[in-house]
């Protein structure tokens, strides 16, 4: 029965049918499924084979288009039930994050923003295609200590190296861990660059955090 469920919110996800994925999720919430169990096994499984549909030209942009808007309204729907499980510890601290300038990916970043923000994290998340001096500037604005870049496109990795470096520039690059990730990214590029932290997916980014957050 779980089983089934999660199989069919992977193919409204496929389909891009926004009203049966909700459908779907919200009756596996009620079955009792778990929030991460739906995202991980069901709506993020639906992506990688819109993905794969892309790669070899049987999908088009207007199909990536809704498979986001299905996988979007089935994430809304697990929210509330992601933040009331997850164990928030007060003062976690503040992170700002986003998708990188070029890219507007938002599904994965916007993810692990409501993670870190159930988790005890105040979040200011930047949105998509953030310029570069965004970063520099919420983070002389609200004193966060941890930077989050998310980066789904090969051409736009290079970006995260160039937010690291206005922070060099800026004379704060001490004041801030600094995490990425993102599908294309890995943990040889983290070092690269000169990134505090890798995270491959956002359960991942939210230990991640926690561990930069104490080494303060
Ligand atoms: Co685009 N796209 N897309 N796309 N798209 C990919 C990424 C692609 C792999 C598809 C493919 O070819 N198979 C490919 C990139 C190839 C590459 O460079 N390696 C691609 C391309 C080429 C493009 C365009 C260039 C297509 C074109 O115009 N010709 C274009 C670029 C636009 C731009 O950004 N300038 C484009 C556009 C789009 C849409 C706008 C149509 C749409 C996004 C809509 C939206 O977000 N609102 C879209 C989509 C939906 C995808 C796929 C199908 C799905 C992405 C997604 O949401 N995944 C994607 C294929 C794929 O990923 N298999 C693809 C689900 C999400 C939960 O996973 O985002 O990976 P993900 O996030 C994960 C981890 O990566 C990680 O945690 C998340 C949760 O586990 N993570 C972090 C992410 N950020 C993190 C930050 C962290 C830590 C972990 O710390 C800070």
């Amino acid at each position: 029965m779980a089983s089934e469920l999660l199989l069919q919110i992977r193919e409204c996800v496929v389909k891009g049918d926004q009203a049966t994925t909700l459908h779907f999720v919200q009756q596996a919430l009620d079955s009792g499924l778990g929030p991460m169990q739906i995202i991980e096994e069901g709506l993020t499984p639906g992506m990688h084979v819109v993905g794969d549909k892309f790669s070899c030209g049987e999908y088009f942009i207007p199909h990536l288009v809704m498979a986001a808007r299905a996988m979007q309204a089935g994430m809304k729907a697990v929210e509330p039930e992601l933040k009331k499980r997850q164990q928030a510890v007060k003062g976690a601290g503040t992170a700002v994050i986003g998708t990188v300038h070029g890219d507007i990916h938002e599904i994965g970043k916007s993810l692990v923003g409501v993670m870190l923000s159930a988790n005890g994290f105040e979040v200011h998340d930047l949105g998509v295609n953030v310029p570069v001096e965004s970063f520099v500037a919420k983070v002389q604005e609200t004193g966060a200590g941890l930077v989050g870049l998310s980066s789904l496109l090969t051409t736009t990795m290079v970006v995260q190296r160039q937010v690291i470096q206005a922070f060099e520039a800026a004379g704060i690059r001490d004041r801030v861990k600094i995490m990425v990730g993102g599908a294309p990214v890995k943990q040889g590029w983290a070092n690269e660059i000169g990134a505090d932290g890798y995270a491959e997916d956002a359960t991942g980014a939210v230990e991640l955090a926690k561990t930069l957050a104490q080494a303060g």
